[in-house]
């Protein structure tokens, strides 16, 4: 006679936007510190941003990605700053992982992550000739608030998306977007500076699908994210069943 007992875990997961991230995704973690950073983290594909080659990136801590040296600062300028950095900010806060969660990151240059970053990109932005090479994925999981940063290139072209998770309230000042040396080139997503109102994020986007920010940040023609904007208001709960 066979036996069968059924278990049902419940869990309650990442948003389905996400990308892989954490130890079970094999990321590397960066340290458990306020304001820290990661090390330097060498690129397996250098990449163009905004027209300026980089072979080299910095996880920082309170939200950010820099290019030349890590970053420490817990406060937001307002872009456009026009400073002498090119910076990337998923959500730019004064964020402590010491409080909890885990901020991680990895590079992939083969395997199904590809795949899905090919499929993204071209459903943002179709009619282009684009097949990932290279993606980036740094995550602040949990850190009061869950998001991620993913860099994608096919050695000529380069996106970011952002995708939000729960975004906690905060009284501390707030950014989310991009801007460049000079800010010649910027942008803002409207509502992120906004702390009691940035739980919205992850109910907002350019590109229709809820959650989720995307940008063309190469030297080319950078615009799917300055035209047209999406605000769609849902309640997700996400669930995962498995037996
Ligand atoms: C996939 O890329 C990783 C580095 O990201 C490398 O270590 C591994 O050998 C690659 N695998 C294949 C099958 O190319
Ligand atoms: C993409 O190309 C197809 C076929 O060439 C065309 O019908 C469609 O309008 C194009 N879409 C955009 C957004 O340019
Ligand atoms: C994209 O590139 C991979 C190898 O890097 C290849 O296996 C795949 O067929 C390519 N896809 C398309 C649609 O060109
Ligand atoms: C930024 O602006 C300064 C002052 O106008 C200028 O000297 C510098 O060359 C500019 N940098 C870039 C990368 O355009
Ligand atoms: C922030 O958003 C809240 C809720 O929409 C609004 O009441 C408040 O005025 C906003 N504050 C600023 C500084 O924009
Ligand atoms: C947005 O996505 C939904 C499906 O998620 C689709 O039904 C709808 O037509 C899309 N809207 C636009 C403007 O593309
Ligand atoms: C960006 O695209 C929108 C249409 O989607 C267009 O109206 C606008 O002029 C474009 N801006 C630039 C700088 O190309
Ligand atoms: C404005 C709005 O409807 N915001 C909703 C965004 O989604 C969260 C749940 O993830 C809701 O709690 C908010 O009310
Ligand atoms: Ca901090």
């Amino acid at each position: 006679m066979v036996f069968s007992v059924f278990l049902f875990f419940i869990l309650l997961a990442a948003p389905d936007i996400f990308y892989p991230f954490g130890s079970a995704a094999g990321d590397k973690s960066i340290p458990v510190d306020d304001d820290g950073s990661s090390s330097v983290i060498h690129l397996l594909s250098p990449f163009l941003f905004f027209g300026r080659t980089y072979q080299q990136i910095y996880v920082n801590n309170n939200g950010h990605l820099t290019f030349n040296e890590p970053s420490s600062l817990y406060i937001p300028y307002s872009f456009p700053a026009t400073r002498s950095q090119d910076i990337i900010a998923g959500l730019w806060t004064n964020l402590n992982n010491r409080m909890g969660g885990v901020i991680s990151y990895q590079q992939y240059t083969n395997g199904s992550v590809l795949t899905r970053a090919f499929q993204d990109i071209n459903t943002h932005v179709p009619n282009l000739t684009f097949n990932a090479s290279w993606v980036f994925v740094a995550t602040w999981g949990k850190v009061e608030t869950s998001f991620q940063v993913v860099l994608i290139s096919d050695g000529n072209f380069l996106f970011i998306l952002i995708n939000y998770g729960d975004i906690a309230v905060t009284e501390h000042q707030v950014q989310a977007g991009y801007d460049t040396v000079n800010s010649t080139d910027y942008f803002v997503i409207p509502g992120s500076n906004n702390g009691s109102f940035i739980s919205n994020l992850r109910n907002s986007s350019n590109v229709n699908v809820t959650g989720r920010w995307a940008f063309r940040v190469d030297s080319g023609q950078h615009n799917i994210s300055k035209g047209k904007c999406f605000l769609y208001i849902y309640i997700y709960i996400y669930i995962y069943i498995n037996n």
